[in-house]
C-alpha cells in the first residue's frame, strides 16, 4: 500500500451536510472509532473535549461547526438568523482559546455571510468551511515539500505532541515533512516526545507513524536532553498554535523547553505552520492567551487494561494539586525558521512573516 492510500485511513474530520464525522482521538490507539455530530452544540464539545483536536482540525471543526449552526438556522428570518450565528461564533470562539486556526476559520465564514438572503447566506458558510479545509490540504502538502528539502539522508528529527494528519490535514503540518521524505524513500528517523499530560505523542503521533510505516521511537518528554546531547538528533520540528508576528510561537507545554535544548546543542528548530497558524495582530507571545486545563488530566491516566477494556487510573493521591498550562511560548529567538505553505521563512521575522501574509 502507498503512502497516500494508508494516509486515507487517518482522517482527521469531514462534513456531509449538516453531519460532521470524525476520529474520536480521545480513544486513539485502542480504539478508532468514528463518531458523527449532528449539531453545532455537539460539535463545541467535541473541540473542548478534545475528540479533534490540533490547530488546524480544530479550525476546520470550527468552520464546519458555523455551517451546521447555519443550517440549524435556516427556518429563521434575517434578523433572528445573524443573531443565531453570532451567537454560534462566539460559542465556537471560547471552545479553546489557544489557537488561532479557530479565530480565522470563524472570521472567514463570518466575512462571506454578511451580505444576501438567509439561504445565500448559509450556502456561502457551507461553502467556505469546506474551502477551509480544501486550504488546509494543499497548506499541508507544500509544508511536506518545503520541509522535505531540509531533511538530509538518515535524519534524526524529534517531534513534540501531534502535528500530523489528525492535528491538520492530510498529513499535518510537522509530520508532512516526514511524511514527503517517505513518499520519495527517503530513509529517515522520528523521535517522538510522549506529550504529558495527555500524551499526543504517544498515543497519537506514534500510531500515526507506525500505521505509515515510517521508523521512529517514542521517548519521555524529559529524555529530549539525553538524546540531543548524545548526538542522536538531528533536527527539531514541531507545529504551532498561534504564532504573533514577532515569531514568538504557542505550541504544546513542553516546545519551549526542547527549542532551548535544541539551541543549546546546536540542533536547528523548526516550526512547521500555515499562514492559519500566524496571528497577524499579536504583536508577541506575551498576549497570546495560554489554555490552562483540567488538573485531572495530570493526577489521572487513561489507557487499557489487559483485557483491551478502556480504563481511568488515578496516579496521585486523591486532592493532589496539580497546575496544568496546556501551551507555552517558544521565544523567536530559538527558532531557526517556519515552514510555511509559502517557503521556509527566515530570519528577522517580523520581515519575513509580513512579506508572506501581508
Ligand atoms: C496540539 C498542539 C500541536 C499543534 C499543531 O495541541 O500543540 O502541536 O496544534 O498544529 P492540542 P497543527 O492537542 O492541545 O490541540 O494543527 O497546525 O499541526
Amino acid at each position: 500500500m502507498s503512502v497516500d492510500e494508508k494516509l486515507k485511513k487517518i482522517f482527521a474530520i469531514k462534513r456531509e451536510n449538516k453531519k460532521i464525522k470524525l476520529i474520536d482521538q480521545r480513544l486513539l490507539p485502542h480504539k478508532v472509532k468514528i463518531i458523527t455530530l449532528h449539531n453545532y452544540n455537539e460539535t463545541i464539545e467535541a473541540i473542548r473535549d478534545m475528540a479533534v483536536r490540533g490547530a488546524g482540525s480544530i479550525g476546520v471543526a470550527a468552520g464546519y461547526g458555523l455551517a451546521q449552526a447555519a443550517l440549524e438556522a435556516k427556518h429563521l428570518n434575517l434578523e433572528k438568523f445573524n443573531k443565531f450565528i453570532k451567537a454560534a461564533s462566539d460559542k465556537l470562539l471560547s471552545s479553546r482559546p489557544t489557537a488561532i486556526n479557530l479565530r480565522h476559520s470563524i472570521d472567514r465564514c463570518l466575512k462571506v455571510a454578511e451580505n444576501g438572503t438567509v439561504t445565500e447566506r448559509i450556502q456561502n458558510i457551507c461553502n467556505e468551511s469546506d474551502k477551509i479545509a480544501f486550504d488546509d490540504i494543499k497548506a499541508s502538502r507544500l509544508i511536506g515539500v518545503y520541509g522535505e528539502q531540509l531533511l538530509k539522508e538518515n535524519s534524526n528529527i524529534l517531534t513534540h505532541c501531534n502535528a500530523g494528519a489528525l492535528a491538520y490535514i492530510d498529513q499535518g503540518t510537522a509530520l508532512s515533512p516526514i511524511i514527503e521524505a517517505k513518499r520519495r524513500h527517503k530513509p529517515i528517523f522520528v523521535y517522538v516526545d510522549e506529550t504529558r499530560p495527555r500524551n499526543q505523542g504517544a498515543k497519537i503521533t506514534a500510531w500515526e507513524l507506525s500505521k505509515l510505516e515510517i521508523p521512529y521511537a517514542l521517548i519521555v518528554d524529559n529524555a529530549a536532553g539525553y538524546f540531543m546531547i548524545n548526538k542522536k538528533i538531528d533536527v527539531v520540528i514541531v507545529g504551532a498554535d498561534r504564532i504573533a508576528v514577532n515569531g514568538d510561537t504557542a505550541n504544546k507545554i513542553g516546545t519551549y523547553e526542547k527549542a532551548v535544548l535544541a539551541k543549546e546543542n546546536n540542533i536547528p528548530f523548526y516550526v512547521a505552520a500555515p499562514s492559519m497558524s500566524f496571528d497577524l495582530k499579536c504583536e508577541s507571545g506575551e498576549r497570546i492567551e495560554i489554555e490552562h486545563r483540567s488538573s485531572e488530566e495530570i493526577t489521572h491516566i487513561s489507557g487499557v487494561n489487559d483485557s483491551n477494556e478502556y480504563t481511568k487510573l488515578r496516579i496521585t493521591a486523591k486532592n493532589t494539586k496539580a497546575y496544568n498550562p496546556s501551551f507555552d511560548i517558544t521565544p523567536a529567538k530559538y527558532i531557526s525558521g517556519f515552514i510555511t505553505e509559502k517557503g521556509l521563512l527566515k530570519k528577522p521575522f517580523k520581515k519575513s512573516i509580513k512579506n508572506a501574509f501581508k
